[in-house]
C-alpha cells in the first residue's frame, strides 16, 4: 500500500521542516501545497526533500488541498495523508490513523474525543460544532469533528468525493462521503492551539461563513 501525505501550507516558515520531519517515516511521498507564501516555507520545503506544487493564485485550504489529492490520484497512491504545516497536527499519530483506514474509507483526527477542545476559543468550538451537527443530521453519521484537517483518505473513495467549493472543503466532501455510505471512522488525537504563523481565519471569513456554508451544503444534497 502506497500512502503519499499532503501538507495545504501558507507562510509556514517556523514549522514546516519539523512537520515534514516528522511525517516522513509514514509515507512514500510529501506534497507541500503553497499559495504564494513570502516567508521561503516553499523553498524551506523543498530543502526538507518535499514535492512542492506552487499555486499562482491563492486559493485557501480548500483549494490546495484539492490539488493534493489529485496528485494522489494522477500517481496512483493508495492513501492520502492530509497534515497541516504550522504544528497543530502530531505526525506522531499518524501510525494509528493509518491503522485504522484499514477498515475505512475516511479517518478523521478528532480533538472532540480528549480534551484539546478545552483551548479552543468558544467561536471556534461552537463553529465546530455546528459544521459537525449540520453534516450528523443530513448525513446520518456520528462524528464528532468535522472541520478537522488532520486526516487519511482511500483515494478511490476520494475520488468519488472530491469536494468543489474551496470553502467549507471538509464539510462538503465529509457529507457527501456519508450520504454515499462511505466508512467514515474517527480517531482521537489532542491538537493543540496554533503557536506560530497567522490564522486562516479572519473577520471577513467570519462574516461570510453562514452564507458559503448553505451555499456548500445545498448544493451537496441537490446535486450529487
Ligand atoms: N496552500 C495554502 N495553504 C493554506 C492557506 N491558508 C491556510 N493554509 C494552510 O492550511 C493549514 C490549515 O490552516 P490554519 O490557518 O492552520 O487553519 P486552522 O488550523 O483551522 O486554524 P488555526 O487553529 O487558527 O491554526 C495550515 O497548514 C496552513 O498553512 C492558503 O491560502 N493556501
Ligand atoms: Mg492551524
Amino acid at each position: 500500500m502506497r500512502t503519499v501525505a499532503v501538507l495545504p501550507a501558507y507562510n509556514e516558515a517556523d514549522t514546516i521542516g519539523p512537520v515534514i520531519e516528522g511525517t516522513r517515516e509514514h509515507v512514500e511521498e510529501i506534497v507541500v501545497v503553497d499559495d504564494g507564501s513570502s516567508d521561503g516555507t516553499a523553498d524551506l520545503a523543498r530543502e526538507h526533500g518535499a514535492t512542492v506544487i506552487e499555486h499562482v493564485f491563492n486559493t485557501g485550504v480548500g483549494g490546495a488541498v484539492r490539488t493534493g489529492y489529485q496528485y494522489a490520484i494522477d500517481h496512483d497512491y493508495d492513501f492520502v495523508l492530509q497534515i497541516d504545516a504550522d504544528g497543530q497536527h502530531d505526525p506522531g499519530a499518524i501510525p494509528r490513523l493509518l491503522e485504522a483506514a484499514d477498515e475505512a474509507d475516511m479517518v478523521i483526527a478528532s480533538r472532540y474525543r480528549n480534551g484539546s477542545l478545552a483551548e479552543y476559543s468558544l467561536v471556534r468550538r461552537a463553529g465546530i460544532r455546528f459544521f459537525t451537527g449540520v453534516v450528523n443530521v443530513l448525513g446520518g453519521v456520528d462524528v464528532t469533528d468535522v472541520t478537522s484537517g488532520f486526516r487519511v483518505y482511500r483515494v478511490d473513495a476520494l475520488a468519488d468525493i472530491l469536494h468543489r467549493s474551496d470553502d467549507h472543503w471538509a464539510v462538503e466532501q465529509t457529507l457527501d462521503a456519508a450520504r454515499r455510505d462511505q466508512r467514515i471512522v474517527e480517531v482521537s488525537v489532542a491538537m493543540p492551539t496554533r503557536e506560530t504563523g497567522e490564522s486562516q481565519f479572519t473577520l471577513d471569513t467570519f462574516v461570510r461563513y453562514p452564507f458559503r456554508m448553505a451555499d456548500v451544503v445545498l448544493r451537496v444534497l441537490l446535486f450529487r
